[in-house]
């Protein structure tokens, strides 16, 4: 196969809505229908069942919750596909941020008793921001759901997109039965197995096919066959282009914990998703066929296999062809590094590669250097600069209440900032030496706490900090400066990692005080760029 044919055939996509829709239960029931799992865990797995694939942390499993993306990579029906499940919780959103710049395009999953919801609106928009074309399952349709037509009209309200029904739900709630094909004009209807596990039974036919029929009541028949009418009149066609071009999405009903409405979803999906394409960075249009390699790095995690206990980088290839044991250029540190360690990635799963084509997700091993955001290549012209910084907003002290695990704190600590999503600042003029860290929501806080315990043996304290707002001050400031600076009651200069002063607010009204009464200091939200970055 040459590398155009490699690239075709690749599909790189993430899953995104806001907290509970069911991203990581579809993403289950879509590695059951694709071949990839033989048996469908449960994300409230209990006793002798499996979980699922994608929440493999130890957090995960017993919250419930995803906290952190996962890549999975697995073949079926000619094509590659990467799929990433994202976290829904706003306090993990950095993450699911990072992933949507590795992706070609998402899947929207809605839960179909409450509509879009804020969490699903803002990855909408940084979808559409970034040119991301959108798939939608309204999923949960065996529960009681929003009047169908009215799920559609709300796509096109609040979020201003295009609804195209690709396949329409037969029943509502108890009564859900499957899904009508509008393409194939075929009905679906499925029977229930116990916790989805398998693939659910399922019987496909014409509208008026008797043996169909006869699994309908009246009612059932004659709404869907109204509704199918009003379609028809109503409401867009399908139209590819429009769906690349963020105009329309195409819309799928189904359950996830059933099974019901999967497979037509994947199918749907992958003839219609687009394979990687070109990237723009500094008027170069870097496309997947250019004959050099590059990728960059969106997402570090450490710990991923207990046996091992070392950090993945993971790779987005974006041009070019990837072979291990190859030599890159690395944009951080300018130096040529080679790439001795590669793999492929399932969950927490790994498995060595040899090579990889642009779309593919790989798993770096052992390099200290590489931090998020960074550019691998071929060509040294040639470095992204995808991925978006956030401002923190919550604050906490961190203690280390057992002086014989000092070691194993500071350790795990440190590398669990590496992956980029706490960080530390250091209050200046300070003899205390507990880290203050920081992270877009207070959650994160729980997360390294699980963690340093967890993974590293280490109990902490978490100790609420007075403070709300941060803002980065010119790089430039000298101690001089900082000491005549006016600052307001409760505030404090900090640095950050980089060595970078910053200034800790308690609320926004006081940063804005700070401006008025120090009009020469430029404040930022977020971190200055340094060289080392
Ligand atoms: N009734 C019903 N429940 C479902 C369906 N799909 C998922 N659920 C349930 O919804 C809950 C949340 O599912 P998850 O798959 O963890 O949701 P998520 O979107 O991954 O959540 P986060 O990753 O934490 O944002 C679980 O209790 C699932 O069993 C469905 O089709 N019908
Ligand atoms: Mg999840």
């Amino acid at each position: 196969m040459n590398i155009t044919e490699e690239i075709q055939k690749r599909r790189t996509f993430a899953i995104i809505s806001h907290p509970d829709a069911g991203k990581t239960t579809l993403t289950e029931k879509l590695l059951l229908y694709g071949g990839a799992v033989q048996l469908a865990g449960s994300v409230t797995a209990r006793k002798n069942q499996r979980a699922t694939t994608s929440d493999w942390m130890e957090l995960e499993k017993k919250r419930g919750i995803s906290i952190s993306s996962t890549v999975l990579q697995f073949d079926y029906n000619g094509y590659r596909l990467n799929l990433l499940d994202t976290p829904g919780h706003k306090d993990f959103s950095e993450d699911t941020y990072r992933v949507l710049t590795a992706v070609d395009s998402v899947v929207m999953v809605i839960d179909s008793a409450k509509g879009i919801e804020p969490q699903t609106r803002k990855l909408f928009e940084v979808c559409r921001q970034r040119g991301v074309p959108i798939f939608t399952f309204m999923n949960k349709c065996d529960r009681p759901t929003k009047d169908p037509l009215a799920l559609l009209d709300e796509l096109e309200r609040v979020l201003g997109i295009g609804a195209f029904p690709v396949n329409w739900p037969i029943g509502n709630g108890f009564e859900f039965q499957g899904v009508y094909d509008r393409q194939t004009q075929l009905m679906h209807l499925f029977e229930r197995t116990v916790g989805g596990q398998f693939r659910a039974p399922v019987q496909v036919g014409g509208l008026h096919d008797p043996a169909v029929r006869g699994r309908l009541d009246d009612e059932t028949f004659r709404r869907t066959v109204e509704e199918l009418e009003m379609l028809e009149h109503a409401g867009h066609d399908w139209d590819d282009a429009a769906v690349l071009t963020e105009k329309t999405t195409p819309v799928f009903f189904g359950s996830a914990s059933n099974n019901f409405g999967v497979q037509l979803l994947l199918d749907g999906f992958l003839k219609h998703s687009p394979p990687p394409k070109s990237r723009v960075i500094g008027g170069l249009e870097i496309s997947p066929e250019y004959p050099h390699f590059s990728g960059f790095i969106f997402k570090i995690q450490a710990n991923m296999d207990p046996k091992h206990r070392d950090r993945i980088a993971f790779v987005r290839v974006c041009s070019g062809k990837f072979e291990r044991d190859m030599t890159v250029h690395h944009s951080r540190s300018a130096k040529k590094v080679r790439l001795s360690s590669s793999h492929k990635l399932f969950g927490n799963e790994r498995e060595t590669v040899d090579e990889a084509y642009p779309g593919d997700v790989i798993g770096l091993v052992g390099h200290d250097s590489f931090g998020i955001g960074d550019t691998l290549t071929t060509d040294p012209k040639i470095t992204y600069k995808e991925i978006p910084r956030f401002t923190p907003e919550a604050f906490s002290y961190l203690h280390n209440p057992n002086t014989a695990r000092y070691k194993q704190f500071r350790q795990g600590l440190e590398q669990l900032m590496q992956e980029g999503v706490i960080q530390a600042l250091y209050l200046r003029n300070s003899s205390v030496k507990t880290p203050l860290l920081a992270a877009v929501g207070p959650l994160q806080f729980e997360v390294v706490q699980f963690r340093l315990e967890n993974e590293y043996g280490a109990v902490s304290r978490l100790e609420a900090a007075p403070w709300t707002v941060v803002r980065w001050l010119p790089q430039d400031m000298k101690e001089d400066d900082l000491d005549a600076l006016s600052l307001p009651t409760g505030s404090r200069v900090a640095y950050d990692v980089g060595k970078n002063p910053v200034v800790l607010f308690p609320n926004d009204w006081s940063a804005e005080y700070f401006t008025k009464t120090n009009e020469r200091v430029p404040l930022s939200a977020l971190p200055i760029q340094t060289a080392k970055e």
